[in-house]
């Protein structure tokens, strides 16, 4: 049984991908990592341990010791915060990731998985089913880093033969954690909102569009690719997507659930941000090299979330 190695644990999706890993590798073969103190839920099913990736010392050491085969870096500043500390963005997104790979090679590691996403791109990039393979400049902190890991990791791959695989997440919607300081967090926010208040203010305007996925299907990516046979594999970098919606539509959706709900709109920064994202992607590559499929739609996901989220907060509608 391969034993894995997960950074940023306690984000959005570390806090599901954690569970889904132990299911299928087993509780001890799952060592989840985060750099500060992880809530009680993490520890009951698996070892969780303290790891800060900018020591690197510490990193080699708890990758020798823990005699991990893959390791996932899943730590990393979204794009809201991104622009608020570029610096900080730096050092986490671009460091970090520079150092996880570093170790990868050094120690010899089966596999290395760095997730990239959406922004990526960025305005110059065509907007509608953007291809794979496609002019990438993006205009934020959080999107440079991205490509520095995409270009980063394919260079070992081709340098040293490393085991390097990443996914180019859209927005993640989920009902476990929240995600922080994301230009998509919109779409999750809304749900909340919807549930306690019958009303949200979207932070995006109407007619944003952007790629999205339901956290069982990024789990599901997630896993696939880690799995899928080296030798199929083409590219590195997929593009990965399931649906895509602008807040005028996701809020109708709810609406169906909800009679009552209304949407209104107040765009901030990251409006800018989303306007240098693409509207949807073609993830073909994905579908053909790994056989990606995903099983949720906007009306599966919204039926789905807010029957799950009722639940955890204790409100009916
Ligand atoms: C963000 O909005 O920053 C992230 C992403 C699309 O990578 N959710």
């Amino acid at each position: 049984m391969k034993r894995i190695l997960v950074t940023g644990s306690y984000g959005q999706i570390g806090t599901e991908l954690i569970g889904a890993l132990r299911q299928k590798y087993g509780g001890e073969n799952v060592i989840a990592t985060g750099r500060k103190k992880p809530p009680a839920v993490l520890k009951e099913d698996g070892p969780y341990l303290q790891l800060d990736v900018m020591d690197t010392n510490q990193l080699h050491a708890m990758l020798v010791d823990q005699d991990i085969d893959i390791i996932i870096h899943n730590a990393s500043l979204l794009s809201g915060t991104g622009e608020k500390n570029p610096q900080l963005a730096f050092h986490t997104n671009i460091v970090g990731a520079y150092n996880v790979l570093e170790a990868t090679r050094i120690l010899g590691l089966d596999q290395v998985m760095i997730p990239s996403s959406i922004a990526a791109f960025g305005p110059s990039t065509p907007k509608d089913n953007t291809p794979n393979d496609v002019i990438m400049r993006p205009t934020t902190a959080y999107g440079v880093s991205k490509v520095f890991i995409e270009l980063w990791g394919e260079y070992y791959v081709k340098r040293y033969g490393l085991d390097f695989r990443s996914l180019r997440y859209p927005g993640i919607i989920s009902s476990e954690a929240l995600p922080g300081g994301g230009t998509t967090d919109y779409a999750v926010e809304i749900f909340y909102e919807a549930l306690k208040n019958k009303r949200y203010t979207s932070f995006l305007d109407k007619g944003t569009y952007l790629p999205m996925m339901y956290m069982p299907d990024c789990i599901k990516c997630t896993i696939d690719l880690i799995e899928a046979p080296a030798e199929n594999l083409v590219h590195r970098s997929f593009n990965i997507t399931a649906m895509s919606f602008a807040p005028e539509e996701i809020a109708a959706e709810i609406k169906k659930h909800i009679p009552e709900f209304e949407i209104s709109y107040e765009p901030d920064f990251r409006q800018q941000i989303a306007e240098s994202w693409p509207k949807s992607i073609d993830d073909s590559a994905a579908r053909d090299e790994w056989g990606w499929k995903p099983d949720y739609d906007l009306p599966a996901m919204v039926k789905d979330m807010l029957e799950r989220l009722s639940k955890k907060l204790g409100v009916s509608y």
